[in-house]
């Protein structure tokens, strides 16, 4: 028999979340520059399909109609991101104020839906001109990102409710720096690793930035996952150890301790690291974690490519991830793992204790090829189960004594999943995008009663 939903604090913050250029489309609108996913999509065999973010689920225009969807669904908070492109077309110098002027409106038709605007400024659309001058991996792009960071928290302070500067730089630096499987597509391996430092001084810079724009409530969107030795052997254990002091400490110590997990790590971080540190932890109200799935990691073998998401890992690492069995798949192929969202809620609190503020899980959700509606109806039973067990998982991590505040579920609708296209379906809401026509499918209407029996 299957336990009762559980309850949730009463003034539990119950969300979605989108990003701007997997919904928005528009590029070419209202002086919008371009940014480096333009430039990666119109690359021959960089996305499935040859897909591309130009229309995507056309937010830009219809976004009085999904913020009725999410008024009907009762969500408390959206979370959206700024395309800093649109705001600073070129990424530094002129301010566009059309591109603003697009944020002022959906933040009032937010307010007036009676819903929290949670604002990334951030979501891995940097202006193609920043890049050309080298992008993270220049100093100078965190001191762009602050410049932008106070041009909207001058116009959205009395408004935005929730800030993050970032989303994911992990994913920046292994996927669009390390190993090429994102924009800007470079192969550096450990080479990209500057990447890091520099997102991570532009979140600490931005953080200045919003607050002395007036903007309060100021957290951060970084991906985070329980990394599972393969054996108990001390081989396995030591590289788990490694992997997740990359993909995981190596971005929450910097902000939340003042420092690199390994001094190893931190000697290979450009310009004056100790000083950095010191904006890269300026305090924050919260800290937001997405949480998809574990890794599980081994030891390096003899002979082995390792492979994460499709790429291959570059050669002589001292560890190596592994496929994860016995557990469901999603349709994208990720194992569906609800304790380990508990578990990466507890290795926070573990490791951090009282430097710990309070969190939200900034992102989860999963991919499933629904099936187009059919009399205005989408049966996702597998998404509905998704969001259920990982919604148990976490009231286990509340009742263990962790500040959980809220769970924004990805995504709200349909959406360009990057080097996936259109393939993959994250949403709530179904988008046919011959006609753009929304349908909420089952998983909408099973968490709109979700919201509605907690309030
Ligand atoms: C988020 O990224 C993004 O913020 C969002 O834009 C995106 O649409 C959404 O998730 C869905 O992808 O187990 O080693 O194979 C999540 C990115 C996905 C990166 C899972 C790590 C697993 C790597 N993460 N991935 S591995």
């Amino acid at each position: 028999m299957t336990e009762p939903f559980p309850a949730f604090p009463p003034d539990f913050l119950w969300g979605v979340a989108s990003a701007a250029y997997q919904v928005e489309g528009a590029v070419d609108e209202d002086g919008r520059g371009r940014s480096v996913w333009d430039t990666f999509c119109a690359e021959p065999g960089r996305v499935e399909g040859g897909d591309t973010g130009a229309v995507a689920a056309d937010h830009y225009h219809r976004f009085p109609e999904d913020v009725a969807l999410l008024r009907d669904l009762g969500v408390g908070a959206y979370r959206f991101s700024i395309a800093w492109p649109r705001v600073v077309p070129d990424g530094a110098g002129a301010v566009n104020p059309a591109g603003l002027d697009f944020y002022d409106r959906l933040v009032d038709e937010l307010c007036a839906a009676g819903i929290a605007p949670a604002a990334t400024l951030f979501h891995w659309d940097t202006p193609q001109a920043l890049e050309d001058a080298g992008g993270w991996l220049s100093r100078d792009t965190a001191a762009r990102f602050a410049e932008y960071a106070a041009v909207v928290g001058d116009r959205l302070h009395d408004r935005v409710r929730m800030w993050m500067p970032l989303n994911e730089p992990v994913v920046v630096t292994m996927f669009g720096y390390a190993l090429g499987q994102h924009a800007p597509g470079r192969e550096l391996g450990f080479e990209a690793l500057p990447t890091a430092h520099h997102q991570l001084l532009g979140h600490g810079l931005a953080v200045q930035a919003l607050r002395a724009a007036g903007c309060s409530n100021i957290g951060i969107a970084s991906n985070h996952s329980p990394v599972w030795a393969a054996s108990d052997a001390e081989e396995d254990v030591s590289a788990a150890d490694a992997y997740s002091t990359l993909v995981n400490w190596l971005f929450a110590d910097p902000v939340l301790r003042g420092r690199y997990p390994a001094p190893e790590l931190a000697a290979l971080m450009p310009g004056p690291v100790v000083e950095d540190l010191k904006v890269i932890s300026t305090p924050l109200d919260w800290f937001g974690i997405n949480y998809y799935q574990p890794a599980l990691v081994g030891a390096a073998t003899e002979g082995s490519t390792p492979v994460v998401e499709g790429a291959m890992l570059p050669p002589g690492l001292p560890f190596e991830p592994r496929p994860i069995e016995g557990y469901p798949r999603t349709d994208f192929g990720w194992p569906v793992v609800p304790d380990g969202l508990r578990e990466t809620v507890a290795m926070f609190t573990d490791r951090y204790g009282e430097a710990l503020p309070p969190l939200y899980i900034t992102e989860s959700g999963c991919s499933y090829h629904d099936p187009d509606p059919v009399d205005g109806r989408v049966p996702d039973p597998d998404r509905v189960a998704y969001h259920d067990g990982h919604l148990r998982a976490l009231a286990r991590a509340v009742a263990d004594g962790a500040d959980v505040r809220g769970y924004f579920a990805w995504a709200a609708t349909d959406n360009f999943e990057w080097a996936a296209g259109y393939r993959e379906r994250f949403g709530l809401v179904h988008v046919d995008y011959a006609t753009q026509t929304r349908t909420p499918k089952d998983s909408y209407h099973w968490y709109r009663d979700v919201i509605g029996r907690a309030r």
